[in-house]
């Protein structure tokens, strides 16, 4: 069934793999992550606000204090509420995650847990990445990258090359430098996707973080085609405290694009985020609205960056890919938002729309209020993904330990 596996005959049962390789697995592993991890992204996380806060402050304000001075200021006075807000936020995706979570690692345990890397061990593997949503595509790059580094390394256990797996995981889902050059030079930011995936509160939450970070902000209602649609967002402008420009219902959403395009123009906003309809009635529909605000743009905000982020509820699994695919073809995608990672989502659908469609995850949100949102880190997910339940529940971090075979 599988194209780059075939089982052989000699399957080794996984009860002869000896208990210490496991317990010297889960040693080595469990030293590896959590504290100084976190410690790493506070500190980026922290770095990432205080430039974009820096950058916002007026030029005398830069003169008068040294930049090196008040980043370390701003971190100061930040990064115990930034780790605190870290926290939170990664509870509730290792919550979101947990479904996923049991599942893959009941069976990478078995995997991990035969005797000797063989055909039979990169085909189950193989098995076990595509029937965890990580798709066809990805699994096949996952799987010929991780023979390569087995055959480099000489490995001879399955259980040596678990955090082989997971670098490699983690590498794909690797987010490029400049995904969120838009939040630091004028922008146009559209949230597209289908019904009831999360547009609005995305948009809401996002407004939200942009602007406690010093961002000029305007927020522009294009979905006029549900009514309500423009009275949801006006609540979340006014929790985010930024000015909406919205039309009656049934307006061209182009018309008040262009609306909002000139009142960002005249507030001098950084960025306007616009709120679009959700209905993928059909790909030439969409082709001819979207391709219509964008020549909008175009002609009135030419300098502008143009940033499309596809909204998905990664608890849709394989119906978030062929959403990624369709729109993909409609519009020039330019990152994609994964919401809903607090209820059981499928983890594993991260990895697929990435690498199916190369376009990066750039923020994940795993709840419904204005703090739940984040940019993607892949430390995190990995880590939600794959380390174990126990630690999470009493405020440690996470270990990675890989959990015992249950067939032994
Ligand atoms: N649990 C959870 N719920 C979310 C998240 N994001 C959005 N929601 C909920 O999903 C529902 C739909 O969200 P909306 O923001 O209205 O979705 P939309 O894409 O704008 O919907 P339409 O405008 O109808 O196309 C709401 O009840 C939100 O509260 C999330 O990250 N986690
Ligand atoms: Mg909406």
């Amino acid at each position: 069934m599988f194209k780059l596996f075939k089982k052989k005959s000699s399957v080794k049962e996984p009860e002869e793999v000896s208990e210490e390789v496991l317990e010297e697995v889960s040693e080595e592993a469990s030293e590896e992550p959590s504290e100084e991890a976190s410690e790493e992204a506070s500190e980026e996380t922290s770095e990432e606000v205080s430039e974009e806060v820096l950058e916002e402050t007026s030029e005398e304000a830069l003169e008068e204090v040294s930049e090196e001075g008040s980043e370390e200021a701003f971190e100061q006075e930040y990064s115990q509420d930034n780790k605190k807000k870290k926290k939170g936020f990664f509870k509730r995706l290792f919550k979101g995650l947990s479904k996923s979570r049991s599942n893959l690692r009941q069976r990478m345990s078995y995997v991990f847990g035969l005797n000797q890397i063989d055909d039979d061990f990169y085909e189950e593997l193989e098995e076990v990445l595509i029937t965890s949503d990580m798709g066809v595509y990805a699994t096949e790059e996952i799987m010929d990258e991780l023979q390569e580094e087995i055959r480099k390394r000489k490995l001879r256990k399955p259980a040596d090359s678990y955090e082989v797996l997971k670098e490699k995981i983690r590498e794909k889902m690797a987010v490029p430098e400049d995904a969120y050059l838009f939040t630091e030079q004028p922008s146009v930011v559209l949230l597209v996707g289908v019904n009831g995936v999360g547009k609005t509160t995305t948009l809401g939450k996002l407004a939200s973080k942009l602007n406690s970070a010093g961002k000029k902000v305007v927020i522009c209602a294009a979905d006029t085609f549900r009514a309500a649609a423009g009275e949801q967002l006006a609540v979340w402008a006014e929790r985010a405290g930024c000015p909406i420009i919205k039309g009656a219902e049934g307006t061209d959403p182009s018309s008040i694009l262009y609306d909002a395009i000139n009142a960002a123009k005249s507030r001098q906003a950084d960025i306007l985020l616009v709120d679009t309809a959700g209905r993928l009635h059909n790909k030439k529909n969409l082709m001819s609205e979207l391709s219509k605000m964008y020549r909008v743009i175009e002609r009135e905000y030419p300098d502008a960056i143009k940033e499309t982020l596809l909204v998905l509820d990664a608890a849709t699994g394989q119906n978030a890919l062929s959403q990624a695919k369709e729109f993909s073809e409609a519009a020039n995608i330019t990152g994609i938002v994964l919401t809903k990672m607090d209820s059981s989502a499928k983890g594993g659908i991260a990895v697929a729309v990435e690498r199916e469609l190369s376009i990066p995850v750039k923020y994940i949100g795993v709840g419904e209020t204005i703090e739940d949102l984040s940019r993607f880190d892949p430390d995190d997910f990995i880590e939600a993904l794959f380390s174990s339940d126990k630690d999470n529940d009493n405020d440690n971090d996470a270990e990675d330990d890989l959990p015992r075979n249950e067939e032994e």
